[in-house]
């Protein structure tokens, strides 16, 4: 099966996460420094597209970023915990819709959709996740989607800002107009090496063997690089997030509104969730219901205890919350979803004092 895997990647990020902060810098070029011990130094962390229109951009000095900068241009500290968590934020709603996520950077992470629904419906999916980062948090983002990571990386930078990219086809062509420093593992060094043997762009490699690549990289980057020419990656997308949330779904046979039709699929949900979540050892403290109208809305309601720690009281949670969307809302319910989040750490069940001694 033709594999479906996305690169997600947050536009202009450190910049974005203070102008969610600070309307007022809305509109303006907005630079993000790393501040050094002596005064009036740094670093450019990152730039808004109207800070770059000024040509200030990533790793420039700030002494360099004041001189091309107008009158305008707002410069403000990096506060980089702030930015990490909205960036756990980010990658939460991603966890929601798909469990095979690897997150690479700050900003940046891929997944796999290519099970269980193929890449027909990962489009979907991909605008679904672009939706509720954007409705949820504000912040925009890109994602590439393609068959392997080189090309769902590529494709994340072709429509930057607020994009999404599909490059299923005409991938040959696609990659005729790359840089070789486009290319997946190029730094300037690699740069440098490539260009001083007649390799200015991807297509180029293919005006050599994979032996030469392999004298000039070694075993393992030459064969990747001389693969990644041919639109070629075979790394998998590994999974390296702790889950967040355990969830399940089901679509109703028909659509209802009937308490005990609900009800009987919410406790068959519940159990698949409790066993599920339990194998991880985690206890819980948020259990929500999750509900597709007829309209296709989604609602979400959640309930936040000190600790839900039997099916039983996970099921009476989930049963005020169904009380409490028929008595709200008066759409039938299409689909109905039960999810556990908030985990805390240590072991799903408590230890008695008799187990803590010796
Ligand atoms: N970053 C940094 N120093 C660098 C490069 C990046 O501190 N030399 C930080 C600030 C960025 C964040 O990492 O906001 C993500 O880096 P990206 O390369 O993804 O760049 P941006 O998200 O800022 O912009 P883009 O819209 O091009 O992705
Ligand atoms: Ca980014
Ligand atoms: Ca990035």
């Amino acid at each position: 099966m033709q594999k479906a895997i996305a690169l997600l990647d947050l536009d202009y990020f450190y910049a974005q996460c203070e102008q969610l902060r600070k309307p007022e810098t809305k509109d303006k070029p907005v630079v993000i420094v790393m501040p050094s011990l002596r005064e009036n130094s740094g670093a450019i962390a990152t730039a808004n597209y109207l800070a770059r229109d000024q040509k200030i951009k990533s790793g420039m000095p700030l002494q360099l970023a004041k001189k091309l900068a107008s009158k305008e241009t707002i410069f403000i500290n990096a506060d980089k915990e702030y930015y990490k968590e909205l960036s756990s934020k980010v990658f939460e709603i991603v966890d929601f819709f798909c469990s095979k996520v690897e997150q690479v950077s700050i900003d940046e992470a891929y997944f796999d959709l290519t099970s269980p629904l193929g890449f027909e419906k990962a489009e979907d999916t991909c605008i679904k996740i672009k939706e509720k980062i954007k409705c949820e948090l504000g912040l925009t983002c890109s994602i590439g989607l393609s068959t392997n990571k080189l090309l769902a990386k590529l494709a994340s930078n072709e429509k930057k800002p607020d994009g999404l990219f599909i490059l299923r086809e005409g991938i040959e062509k696609f990659l005729e107009k790359k840089k070789i420093r486009d290319l997946f593992g190029v730094g300037v060094k690699f740069e440098k090496i490539f260009k001083s043997n007649g390799v200015n762009k991807i297509k180029d490699i293919k005006n050599f063997k994979k032996e030469d690549l392999v004298e000039w990289f070694g075993k393992a980057k030459g064969e990747d690089f001389y693969n990644f020419a041919f639109g070629i990656d075979e790394r998998n997308v590994e999974p390296n997030r702790e889950k967040q949330q355990v969830s399940r779904m089901i679509t109703l046979r028909s659509d209802s509104r009937d308490f005990e039709n609900i009800f009987e699929q919410i406790k068959l949900l519940s159990d698949l969730v409790f066993n599920e979540a339990s194998k991880t050892h985690k206890r819980f403290k948020t259990a929500s219901l999750v509900i597709v109208n007829s309209n296709y809305d989604n609602i979400t309601k959640s309930k936040t205890k000190t600790e839900i720690n039997s099916l039983k009281k996970l099921i009476e949670v989930e049963k005020a919350l169904l009380h409490e969307f028929l008595d709200e809302s008066l759409s039938k319910v299409r689909r109905v979803g039960v999810r556990v989040s908030n985990f805390e750490e240590g072991k799903g069940t408590q230890k008695t004092l008799f187990e803590f001694k010796g």
